[in-house]
C-alpha cells in the first residue's frame, strides 16, 4: 500500500541571523527532533553575497530583495540539513506562514517571531519549498554531503 509507505526526504534549514542573535537555535532544533526529524548536517557560518543571491535567485528583481540579502548578510546563521518523512512539508508546517503576524500559534514563526515592520520580513527560519528546491539548495550549502 502506497499510502502507508515512508517517504524519506532531506530539507535545507536555515536559522536566519535574527534567530542566531536572540539564540533561538537550540529551540528550533528542538521542535524539528520532537516533530520525529533529525539533523544530519549542521554549521555555524557568516554567508557570502553570491551565495544569499543565488540561494533567493527566484526572489531577484522583487523590492524586498535587496533588503532582504542585506538581512540574510547581517550575522552568521545555521545552515542544517534534516531528514524524515515528507520533512520538506513537515519543516514548512512547521515554520508557519512567511508573516510571522499570520504565522499560527504552535508554530516556529508564530510563537517565536517578534517581526515589527522592518525593511525585510525578519522570520527565523528557512526550509526548502519543494524536492526540486531541497536538492538544489542543499547542493549549494553542502556540496560535500553524500
Ligand atoms: P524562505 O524562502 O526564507 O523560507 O521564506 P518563505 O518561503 O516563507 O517566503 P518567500 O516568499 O520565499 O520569501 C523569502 C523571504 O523573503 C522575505 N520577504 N520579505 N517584505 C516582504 O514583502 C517580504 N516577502 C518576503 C522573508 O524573509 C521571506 O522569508
Ligand atoms: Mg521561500
Amino acid at each position: 500500500d502506497k499510502n502507508v509507505a515512508t517517504l524519506v526526504e532531506r530539507s535545507l534549514v536555515l536559522v536566519k541571523p535574527d534567530g542566531v542573535k536572540r539564540a533561538l537555535t537550540g529551540a528550533i532544533i528542538d521542535r524539528i527532533e520532537r516533530k520525529g526529524m533529525r539533523v544530519i548536517a549542521m554549521d555555524l557560518r557568516s554567508l557570502p553575497r553570491e551565495l544569499v543571491e543565488e540561494h533567493y535567485a527566484e526572489h531577484q528583481g522583487k523590492p524586498f530583495f535587496e533588503p532582504l540579502v542585506s538581512f540574510m548578510l547581517s550575522g552568521p546563521v545555521v545552515a542544517m540539513v534534516i531528514e524524515g518523512h515528507r520533512c520538506i512539508e513537515a519543516f514548512r508546517t512547521l515554520s508557519g506562514a512567511t508573516d510571522p503576524v499570520k504565522a499560527a500559534p504552535g508554530t516556529i514563526r508564530g510563537d517565536l517571531a517578534t517581526d515589527v515592520g522592518t525593511t525585510v520580513v525578519q522570520n527565523l527560519v528557512h526550509g526548502s519549498d519543494s524536492p526540486a528546491s531541497a536538492e538544489r539548495e542543499i547542493k549549494l550549502f553542502f556540496p560535500d554531503l553524500a
